[in-house]
């Protein structure tokens, strides 16, 4: 039955009243026709996670869950010191890291490739190590020194014509932010046609083994012309994530990144969350691109990333239930590409993930997680991307495709949109139990609920979890304290 898709939401209802009495006893329960499922777009953050860890989780839950891409710690070869962010000052282009070998990164792009997951590695190209210390360099490293023998002359750093800018609070200049140290880092002279070969065959070099792309960290700190330049010599179609963290009154804006690639958009995580803890919901822009956001197609959104989870994000690991809620908003919506993050928990900021006894950083498994913990020890993998809440929203977003966000609706503390006639999300973030009712052009009847298990089959019978229903064209969710459901049209298998 064709859906009448440009009738207001009231008369919706009004005209399946109108057939249901026309049509009287003899009426079908109307059905839902299972749908193709939309093309995996989702991507996990599989931070400071060992090689071979991500070949396993690639196999084991990624592939067959449907995310589509692991976003990787970098792996270059880096300085020697226990917290993460060594990971971030390279001391050569070799990947032999703490996370693991040259030959079992290859070994994991071509596992997860076979599982119809891509790997998109973290290029650390704005910058090498500041360190002066001759200790740098993973496992014994004949890259010692600061001027990186072989790689480039002192004269490839230090181009920053201003004052050092070894603080990073002070936006307001261009050359400043671009040309200067962001963190006492050696800042790389990015217009150069040396630097930008030598960067280059870096990227290739990870190519060749089979990456699909790559995060351009610290892109804000490299003009967008280097950046365009450099990524434009590689194969077309090679994915180029740039992290350009808007700020508010800054010279340097996300939209500059846009003409070769996606950029994290770190507005959609400022107005995702404080809506869970002050439960005022409003409906973004709908139907499109939305303020203070790049496009969708450009855009990569999350609820947060390493570095946010140890700043500025409000909802985290720790806030359990609420954070499957920010997940499931964010995974249910229809702007931009969502990546999942899957850490480690902290207490120290700085601190590295668990190693061994060499240094390297110990393999992990997800198998027995399913959804968050009451508490955490230190060093403990989330495991978000086990999840049963992230898993069954995959399958929510295969069901519902393309179709578009629909108005919100708000109860209470509780609010929720449909994704027109194939799906419905509804939350309760506050601390009583809620009923709210969500419009919705999904036939009449019962469903799984795709947050606490969903279907091992097309009919309700088989859920695993929850059902709810949909009645005289209206999705109706008795929601526990600080909850979310989602349901959906069946895809097919
Ligand atoms: C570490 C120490 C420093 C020390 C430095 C050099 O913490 O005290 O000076 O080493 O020895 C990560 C860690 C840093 C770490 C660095 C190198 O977070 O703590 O420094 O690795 O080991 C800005 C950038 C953005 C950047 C964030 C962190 O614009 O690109 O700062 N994010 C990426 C990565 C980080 C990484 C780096 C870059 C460096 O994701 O993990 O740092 O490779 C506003 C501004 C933003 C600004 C943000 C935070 O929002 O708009 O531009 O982000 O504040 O300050
Ligand atoms: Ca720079």
């Amino acid at each position: 039955m064709p859906r009448p898709t440009l009738l207001v939401r009231s008369a919706l209802v009004a005209v399946a009243m109108v057939a249901t009495l026309a049509l009287g006893a003899c009426a079908a329960p109307a059905q839902n026709a299972e749908v193709d499922p939309a093309a995996p777009d989702v991507g996990i953050q599989l931070f400071q996670l060992p090689w071979t860890s991500i070949a396993n989780e690639c196999e084991t839950t990624l592939g067959p869950n449907g995310f589509a891409w692991v976003l990787t710690s970098p792996p270059q070869e880096h300085i020697t010191r226990d917290e993460w962010w060594a990971s971030y000052q390279p001391v050569s282009y070799q990947l032999q890291s703490r996370l693991g070998t040259r030959d079992e990164f290859a070994d994991m792009v071509a596992r997860c490739d076979a599982a119809g997951v891509d790997i998109i590695a973290d290029a650390v190209i704005n910058h090498m190590t500041g360190q002066d210390d001759p200790g740098i360099g993973f496992a014994g490293s004949e890259y010692a020194h600061y001027e990186y023998p072989g790689l480039y002359d002192v004269d490839d750093f230090h181009h920053c014509g201003l004052t050092t800018y070894d603080d990073i609070e002070d936006y307001t200049s261009r050359e400043q932010v671009q040309q200067c140290e962001l963190v006492n880092l050696a800042d790389l002279d990015t217009a150069s046609p040396r630097v930008r070969e030598q960067i280059g065959s870096y990227l290739d070099d990870l190519l060749s083994l089979g990456v699909a792309g790559f995060r351009i960290d610290a892109a804000k700190h490299m003009a967008a012309d280097d950046v365009a330049a450099i990524v434009g010599e590689l194969p077309e179609g090679t994915r180029i994530m740039s992290e350009v963290i808007r700020g508010g009154g800054e010279p340097i804006t996300p939209e500059e990144y846009t003409a070769f690639g996606e950029v994290f958009e770190f507005t959609y995580a400022r107005d995702l969350t404080p809506p869970l803890s002050n439960g005022v919901f409003s409906d973004p822009e709908l139907g499109g691109d939305r303020p203070q956001h790049v496009p969708s197609e450009n855009a990569l959104v999350f609820v947060d990333n390493h570095d946010t989870e140890r700043g500025e994000a409000n909802v985290t690991y720790r806030d359990g239930d609420m954070y499957v809620i920010a997940n499931a908003l964010m995974l249910a919506d229809d702007y931009g590409t969502p990546i999942v993050y899957s850490g480690y928990a902290f207490s120290d900021r700085d601190a590295g993930a668990s190693t061994e006894a060499d240094g390297s950083v110990s393999d992990a498994t997800c198998a027995e997680a399913s959804g968050p913990r009451e508490a955490y020890d230190d060093g403990e993998r989330t495991c978000v991307q086990s999840w049963d809440a992230v898993i069954g929203m995959l399958r929510f977003r295969a069901a519902v495709g393309d179709a578009p966000r629909m108005p919100g609706v708000d109860e209470g503390d509780a609010y929720g949109f449909e994704r027109e006639g194939r799906g419905v999300v509804a939350v309760n973030v506050g601390d009583e139990p809620v009923t709210i009712r969500i419009p919705t052009s999904m036939a009449d009847g019962d469903y799984c609920d795709a947050i606490t298990g969903g279907a091992t089959s097309g009919d309700a019978q088989s859920c695993v979890g929850a059902q709810y229903s949909v009645e005289s064209g209206e999705a109706v969710f008795a929601l526990e304290p600080v909850s979310a459901a989602a349901i959906h049209v069946p895809v097919r298998q």
